[in-house]
């Protein structure tokens, strides 16, 4: 049994990573942006993985605000909270409020169903470039990175890359840094994001989810980040939408 139970995992484990390799859809971060990202694109039948550097990927959604554990969302982003079945609760005018660890969970669960990879523990560090596109992602263990280890990496191939790395837009950063282009942002680098504001951050997060390089798109606070607007704090209706969003504007760049 002790055979069967390693080799069962390390097969298994293999198999799945090798048939990844070479992928539509390539999403850098677990966030709710990139979960839901994940979710409608796998829906529409496309091959896409995750890779999130945490041992539990969900970003920020968990932990709600100061670790009360529930987060808000409005009412413009209810028809994905539906497609997510989650549970929300009427607060005010026009303000719902959920679970945060059933928020997360939801989406992870739903995103995985619908045939999304996640690989865990994994990050990415930088892309594959070629004839001046973004054409895949860079992965090593996280440990591998912590501990500062000189491994070098492997490649997944990917017709579409996804930076939704939260605050840091780290993808974008690293894509910018190394490769002496513009991006399609106001200063054609990584502008960084301005302090709080819900309303504004919540709308930009919108207008800023694009593809900002061939074969690079933004979503949730990345996409704020590069463009240089706002934070908005526990508020996620506009991490929920930018994700629904960055999955149609893939759909329309794989078609
Ligand atoms: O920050 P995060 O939750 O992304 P998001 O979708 O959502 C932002 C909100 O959580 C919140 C907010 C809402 O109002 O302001 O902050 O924009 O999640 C980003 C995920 O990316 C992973 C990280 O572990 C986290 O789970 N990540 C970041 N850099 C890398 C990465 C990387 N280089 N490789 C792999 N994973």
């Amino acid at each position: 049994m002790e055979k069967i139970v390693s080799s069962g995992i390390i097969d298994t484990y293999f198999a799945k990573l090798k048939d990844n390799l070479d992928i539509d859809a390539a999403i850098v971060g677990g966030g709710p942006s990139g979960i839901v990202a994940a979710y409608y694109l796998a829906k529409a039948g496309k091959k896409v993985a995750l890779f999130d550097r945490k041992l539990a990927p969900g970003g920020g959604m968990w932990g709600g605000a100061m670790m009360f554990n529930n987060i808000v969302l409005q009412e413009e982003a209810l028809p994905i909270a539906e497609d997510f079945q989650l549970t929300y609760k009427p607060y005010g005018k026009h303000a719902y409020v959920i679970d945060s660890v059933h928020a997360t969970s939801s989406l992870l669960y739903h995103a995985t169903q619908a045939g999304a990879v996640i690989f865990n523990c994994m990050s990415v560090e930088d892309v594959v470039f070629k004839n001046n596109r973004v054409s895949g992602v860079v992965i090593n263990w996280t440990p591998v990175l912590l501990q500062g280890m000189h491994v070098d990496p492997l490649t997944v191939l990917a017709k579409a890359v996804l930076d939704g790395t939260g605050h840091d837009c780290e993808i974008a950063s690293v894509v910018a840094r190394k490769n002496d282009i513009k991006l399609n942002t106001p200063t054609g680098g990584v502008v960084g994001e301005k302090s709080l504001s819900v309303e504004e951050g919540e709308r930009t997060t919108l207008e800023n989810t694009r593809e900002i390089y061939p074969g690079l798109f933004v979503s949730g606070m990345a996409a704020n980040g590069v463009s240089g607007s706002f934070r908005m704090g526990p508020i996620f209706g506009g991490m929920l939408m930018s994700g629904k969003k960055v999955a149609q504007l893939i759909l329309d760049s794989l078609d």
